[in-house]
């Protein structure tokens, strides 16, 4: 019965290219191993008898296997082994090492030298072939996998930072940069948790730029954006600490987190806020506060004592701001 071949039978371990760099000095051996491997399929053969220039067609050649000679005029042959493995282009591939020596001491030499195998001379054709095949096929699959590994670390790292770049997007607000109103929500939550375990103390401010529909409709919508954009420079500005948060809470509203700040601290934050944002005279004819723009700023400060006491801090901060617009606008409360 014919098998369908499957994954194993579909890539014979043979079908590996060789290509065998042998350094030796002596032609015959050179002629020898030339006429040995004349015959086998897919195993192309360089043959260097100059061991000056063995390294220099090491890596010129690219071979999967090298053969090497110990014995060699003017150059110990363990020392070109040491040289393959100190070379960044020719490092890791296989080295048999070819000699007419058979002690224990000068195998267990060359092995130490970085030799991946040891063959005596002139060896047997078909433990030589067998011998290059195996040595050839573990460089070529290790390169392979060396391959693979890279191309998957740069998809990884590339999928990395595409999630980053998504995530920085989805807790932007477009227009001006800040925190949008999701990721306020999200960091107030987390900070909120903290100043529980820490027993600390934290602020939220909740400001309102003043008048601003009949800004928009003295200025346009565009003088308005650019407005907003302004404001959100100016909270972002007195954001002192790497732990505060300026956000856009939404349409002209903005929010700060000021974890780890009490009430006095926090008052004197909004009150220079709200002096900066007056002080940038970003006219406003149609006000009936001031000749430029203002915003109302709420303030509420706790030491958290409970896991859900979140939302009376942002509503504390909003009754605030509620009542700086009922006390005449362009103002800080409390
Ligand atoms: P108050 O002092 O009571 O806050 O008065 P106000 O006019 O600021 O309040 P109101 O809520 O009536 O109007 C808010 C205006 O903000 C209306 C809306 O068109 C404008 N607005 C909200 N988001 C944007 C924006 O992204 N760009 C512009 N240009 N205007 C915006
Ligand atoms: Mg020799
Ligand atoms: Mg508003
Ligand atoms: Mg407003």
């Amino acid at each position: 019965m014919n098998a369908v071949p499957d994954d194993t039978t579909a890539t014979p371990p043979d079908s590996f290219p060789a290509m065998v760099l042998l350094v030796d000095d002596q032609v015959m051996v050179g002629e020898a191993i030339r006429r040995a491997l004349a015959n086998e399929p897919g195993i192309d053969f360089h043959y260097c008898p100059d061991p000056q220039r063995a390294l220099a067609e090491a890596i010129q050649t690219r071979p999967t296997v090298i053969l090497q000679d110990l014995v060699l005029p003017g150059v110990d042959g363990l020392s070109l082994v040491r040289a393959y493995r100190a070379h960044p282009a020719v490092k890791d591939v296989p080295i048999i090492v070819l000699s007419t020596k058979e002690e224990a001491s000068v195998k267990g030499a060359a092995f130490t030298a970085g030799a991946n195998d040891y063959l005596v001379k002139l060896p047997d054709t078909i433990e030589l072939v067998a011998r290059i095949r195996y040595h050839s096929r573990s460089y070529l699959t290790l390169q392979q996998r060396d391959e693979a590994y890279q191309a998957l670390r740069k998809s990884q790292q590339k999928l990395l930072e595409t999630n980053m770049e998504l995530r920085r997007l989805t807790n932007l607000d477009g227009l001006t940069g800040l925190a949008n109103r999701r990721y306020f929500d999200e960091y107030l939550d987390a900070e909120w948790k903290r100043s529980l375990r820490e027993r600390r103390e934290i602020s939220v401010l909740m400001l309102d730029v003043d008048h601003f529909k009949p800004f928009n409709d003295t200025y346009g919508h565009v003088a308005g954006d650019e407005a907003l954009k302004r404001v959100a420079a100016t909270i972002l500005a007195s954001c002192d600490r790497s732990t505060d948060l300026g956000a856009r809470y939404g349409g002209e509203e903005f929010s700060l987190v000021l974890p780890g700040m009490p009430a006095g601290g926090a008052r004197l934050i909004a009150e220079k806020l709200r002096r900066a944002i007056e002080g940038l005279k970003i006219p406003h004819a149609s006000s009936p506060t001031a000749p430029h723009l203002t915003a109302s700023i709420g303030i509420a400060s706790v030491m958290p004592d409970q896991a859900d006491g979140v939302i009376s801090l942002v509503h504390s901060a909003d009754r605030g701001l509620y009542e700086a617009k009922r006390l005449g606008r362009n103002r800080a409360v409390p």
